[in-house]
């Protein structure tokens, strides 16, 4: 952890000019029939879960250029991830990858306690090939043609969902990349009914408080065709599996130019959205920092959020899965999961009465006035003094270079190899 004291000569810097342009935000909110506080208190109960996979520089198909201070293990990991939540006080949960974050339940269980975080939605992996799994994932896990590697593949997930039970975990997500490479290399309707195969095997192991979370994603590494490759597909899945299991929709996971907020209402209106993975893309799974091109987008997509959140029931896990490969990536997980907060904020101080009245009336122009004026108000001084209130930073990048905590880690991880390509 970084230290109190330390945190506190940063927040002490800030505090006064934070309090002016709270107060002076909270003047015009008022104006506008808003309640400052009770916005902040939703935003101060707000969570965003970190992908273990993202606090280690990513990397891409042709090379990875470390940083500093990798974390080595999955335990380095959720080190990292303390920091991100001690300044953010935006990120309380972690979703685990495994294998690449396979460990002792009860070691894993102690480390979440000492650094203040739980866990969340449990990641599988069967795009790549694990050492102690004897067949190979390259041509497909849950949808290969050969049953045995279908069953070391569905037995892999039940694995996860058994570790996840003993930290704490209620999700699954299950992302697969198996699919073609060219025209003709597989039977498109053969390879989807093995796949909705297995996918039943996993859903029967599934423990009744928990929910299957399937994702999707339009190409890569099959770049002909994916067995999961859209919302529609995806939709398929969920609705055949039965009612604990729904749809996660990664906002880089889409053809250009898709209208993202639209898929997240359908999803919504059929009851079958599972949760998110934020990140932003400019070209297609770019796993870039969340609203680092589109912030409008996300705020439409929060928006319809928000437009469902008194469904009963309704309850989409959020999490961020970026890749980062220039920045250190804790200071790009602090910034994103501010940036999830703060499409958040502007969301929930969108006029929805004169909203509704504009789309009645079809007055398209002050309807969409109405998102954007939302979207226009600069909410930082509500999200930072959440923040402050909690006891975390005013300016979390800040507080963490003031800190020094990444030439400490430094210290005591070695350097960490870079060199060729690879997701993680
Ligand atoms: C696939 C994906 C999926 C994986 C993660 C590492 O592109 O988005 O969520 O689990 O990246
Ligand atoms: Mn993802
Ligand atoms: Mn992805």
């Amino acid at each position: 952890m970084i230290s109190k004291d330390s945190v506190e000569r940063s927040n002490a810097a800030a505090e006064a000019t934070l309090r002016a342009d709270y107060d002076a935000l909270g003047e015009h909110l008022d104006r506008r029939g808003i309640d400052i506080a009770a916005v902040k208190d939703k935003v101060a109960a707000y969570g965003v879960a970190v992908p273990s996979w993202g606090v280690g520089t990513g990397g891409t198909r042709f090379a990875r250029f470390p940083g500093t201070g990798e974390p080595r293990d999955v335990f380095d990991k959720l080190d990292d991830c303390g920091i991100i939540h001690q300044l953010t006080g935006a990120t309380p949960s972690v979703s685990l990858h495994v294998p690449w974050d396979d460990a002792d339940p009860a070691a894993l269980t102690a480390k979440a306690e000492e650094t203040g975080l739980r866990f969340d939605a449990m990641n599988s992996n069967t795009f790549q090939d694990h050492e102690s799994h004897p067949l190979s994932y390259k041509y497909g896990s849950l949808s290969h043609t050969d049953a045995a590697v279908r069953q070391q593949a569905v037995e892999h997930n039940l694995y996860v969902i058994e570790l996840g039970q003993k930290i704490g975990s209620k999700a699954l997500t299950v992302w697969v990349g198996d699919g073609s490479n060219f025209p003709g290399q597989t039977n498109m309707t053969r390879q989807f009914e093995r796949y909705l195969d297995s996918a039943r095997s996993i859903y029967s192991g599934l423990p009744e408080d928990w929910r299957l979370f399937t994702e999707h994603k339009m190409f890569e590494p099959a770049f002909y065709s994916t067995v999961v490759q859209d919302w529609g597909t995806n939709y398929l899945i969920a609705k055949e599996l039965g009612d604990r299991a729904h749809c996660l929709v990664d906002l880089g996971h889409h053809a250009p130019n898709v209208n993202i907020e639209m898929i997240v209402a359908r999803l919504i209106q059929f009851g079958k959205l599972g949760g998110f993975h934020f990140n932003d893309s400019k070209y297609g799974d770019d796993d870039l920092d969340t609203a680092a091109i589109d912030p409008y987008r996300l705020f439409l997509v929060f928006n319809e959020l928000m437009d469902a959140a008194d469904t009963p029931g309704f309850d989409p896990a959020h999490m961020l899965d970026q890749s980062h490969n220039v920045n250190d990536p804790i200071e790009s997980l602090m910034s994103s999961a501010m940036e999830v907060q703060r499409a958040y904020a502007q969301a929930l101080i969108v006029d929805r009465t004169a909203l509704e009245g504009f789309q009645q009336d079809n007055d398209a122009l002050m309807a969409t006035t109405t998102l954007k004026r939302a979207f226009r108000t600069d909410v930082e001084p509500i999200l930072a003094m959440a923040r402050l209130e909690k006891g975390a930073a005013i300016d979390p990048v800040a507080a963490y270079r003031a800190s020094g905590y990444r030439a400490r880690v430094a210290e005591e991880r070695p350097a960490s190899a870079g060199g060729g390509g690879g997701i993680v």
